[in-house]
């Protein structure tokens, strides 16, 4: 039985949340098609027939990082480096930038063993480009492998998994059978609602929100539960509502359906929007809507 922890890290968007629950077969983390998805560190577990593997999967390392949130969200994925028994870097096939070049500055201090995953290779017109991406790649860092995949297609994860089991140790697993990830339910609550806010809203405006669970009641099958979105300004919130609640319900909706299939429960699900002032700059706002490390 082995059994270890791997960090998933790379810039925003390659697919490390995709490639985490593709992994632990269950969704563990959020996704959305915009950069800076993720703003914890996440765990998803995988329970093999080897052993067991925690991921962590991460926010996106990024350089434009104005405010307290951006800070927070590098920190997370800075905090993830060490202590675990090997680091994974996700890179999206044909497609570098000088943010995945910061990420390789940072591996150089990393004491575990890094390899690097090719995501997105089905994305890729001309496959005979692989190889010679894949020799430069081999030349900026002496990874330990490459695996060239494909997180949402599925392809290539045993590759992937081969190569991870060898770098964990023997041990005792870390969490119990049947657990896939270390969150609570208000955790999974908010971020499903975040994600189809993320999905829905254009530009901006999923960089000024967060969601907060406010209550959550099993009345038998039924589970009662309701969150605030919080939002920056007064504008925002009125986007977020629509025209005659429109948006909001549409939100609801999405995220009920998914808690749903999630929770295997009925889901009451209620949905309140508020302003707080400059949240994503303010500590205290910050470390009162979960974001402390
Ligand atoms: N074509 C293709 N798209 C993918 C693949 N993996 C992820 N994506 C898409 O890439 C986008 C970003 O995926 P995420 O998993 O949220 O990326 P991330 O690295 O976790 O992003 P952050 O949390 O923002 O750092 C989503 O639209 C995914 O559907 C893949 O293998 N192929
Ligand atoms: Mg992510």
């Amino acid at each position: 039985m082995r059994s270890g922890m791997i960090a998933v890290v790379g810039r925003p968007n390659v697919g490390k949340s995709s490639l985490v629950n593709a992994l632990v077969g269950r969704k563990v983390s959020i996704v959305a098609p915009k950069p800076q998805t993720t703003r914890h560190r996440i765990q998803g577990v995988l329970h093999g027939e080897q052993g067991q593997i925690v991921f962590i999967d991460t926010p996106g390392m990024h350089l434009k990082a104005p405010r307290a949130l951006n800070k927070f969200m590098n920190e997370a994925a800075n905090g993830s480096l060490q202590d675990v028994d090997a680091v994974l870097f996700v890179v999206e096939a044909g497609r570098w930038t000088e943010e995945d070049e910061a990420v390789v500055e940072k591996l150089k201090h990393v004491k575990a063993p890094v390899g690097l995953a090719i995501n997105k290779v089905d994305k890729l017109s001309d496959k005979g480009k692989l190889l010679p991406e894949m020799e430069r790649l081999a030349a900026l860092h002496p990874f330990e492998f490459m695996v060239p995949l494909s997180a949402t297609k599925g392809s290539n994860l045993d590759g992937l998994l081969k190569e991870l089991y060898a770098r964990v140790p023997e041990g005792p697993a870390l969490y119990p059978e049947g657990q896939i990830t270390g969150h609570d339910l208000a955790f999974t609550i908010s971020e499903t609602v975040r994600e189809k806010l993320m999905r829905a809203l254009a530009q901006e405006l999923p960089y000024a929100l967060t969601v907060e669970t406010e209550t959550i009641e099993r009345e038998g099958a039924l589970l009662k539960t309701s969150a605030i979105i919080w939002v920056e300004r007064e504008g925002q919130k009125a986007i977020i509502i629509g025209e005659d609640g429109g948006m909001l319900k549409r939100i609801g909706t999405a995220a009920r359906r998914e808690l749903e299939v999630l929770t295997g429960a009925r889901v009451y699900l209620k949905l309140w929007v508020r302003v707080k002032n400059n949240w994503t700059d303010d500590p205290q706002a910050l470390h009162r809507f979960g974001y402390q490390q």
